[in-house]
């Protein structure tokens, strides 16, 4: 089996896909686009992936996108070191938390990713030439537009970071039913996997506020300590590491 994946080092949505493979140890070649230069935006990659977004997979020669299908897709085909529950409830009650996990904190991370590491790029362009990147994004051309050269607006900001904060709730409630130390009980499942790369994201930027909610605390130490971790997060893939304002402005300790 050789799998191909095209992904971004910093991606969130990439780092899924990275885990599960480092997880299962499947070797892959990685290609890596860079979002700021537009990569996903060319041609020859939209006919791979039509959304313009990273990561796609290319297993054999058959394309697969969006990283929860990527995942779901890989645990199918390498059963070994599964992340789906054997119990069809409890994989129901999984596919669940991830359809939750990409409406709340995946899409809510955006706002607070795009205004404090990626918004100093955008201001640098004249304001056609971003109006035309904007359009150019088959996906994400309203969440450009609404951020805009000026950013999204405190009130937004604040939004985005209250639905971050229900989210860890949400964690933290299904963790006290399951018993822990995951999600869903005693296996890591690919629900663990899709909300990960939205933590690791907001504490790098120093936005972490789960201090009270020990049971999301101890789910963070454990998910950075699996073995899994460090491949994926390799250098580079932390912003903090690519954009070193941010450093400055975190809150919390890295
Ligand atoms: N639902 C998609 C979303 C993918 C997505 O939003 N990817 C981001 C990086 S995490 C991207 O490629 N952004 C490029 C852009 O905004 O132009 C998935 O999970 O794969």
């Amino acid at each position: 089996m050789v799998f191909r994946l095209y992904n971004a080092p910093q991606s969130t949505c990439s780092q899924r896909v990275r885990f599960v493979l480092n997880a299962k140890k499947l070797p892959f070649e990685e290609v890596k686009l860079n979002l700021l230069e537009g990569d996903q935006l060319k041609s020859d990659y939209l006919k791979l992936n039509p959304n313009g977004v990273v990561p796609t997979l290319d297993h054999d020669g058959a394309i697969i996108i969006d990283s929860n299908v990527i995942t779901e897709y890989l645990d199918e085909v390498a059963t070994e070191h599964g992340f789906t529950p054997e119990d069809p409830v409890k994989r129901a009650r999984m596919r669940a938390l991830m359809h939750f996990i990409d409406e709340m904190p995946a899409a809510a991370v955006r706002v607070p990713t795009f205004n404090l590491a990626f918004l100093p790029s955008f201001q640098k362009m004249g304001s056609e030439a971003f109006a035309a990147m904007a359009a150019s994004k088959p996906l994400r051309r309203e969440f450009m537009l609404t951020m805009g050269q000026t950013g999204f607006p405190k009130h937004e900001m604040d939004a985005a970071l209250a639905r971050m904060r229900r989210a860890y709730e949400r964690m933290d409630a299904e963790i006290e039913k399951s018993g822990g130390p995951w999600l869903l009980g005693k296996q890591i499942t690919l629900a663990d996997v899709a909300v990960m790369p939205s933590l690791v994201r907001i504490h790098d930027l120093g936005l972490a506020d789960w201090q009270d909610l020990p049971r999301v605390a101890t789910w963070f130490d454990n998910i950075r300590a699996h073995p899994a971790y460090k491949p994926t997060f390799y250098h580079g893939s932390l912003l903090s590491e690519r954009f070193p304002h941010l450093r400055e402005n975190a809150k919390t300790p890295a």
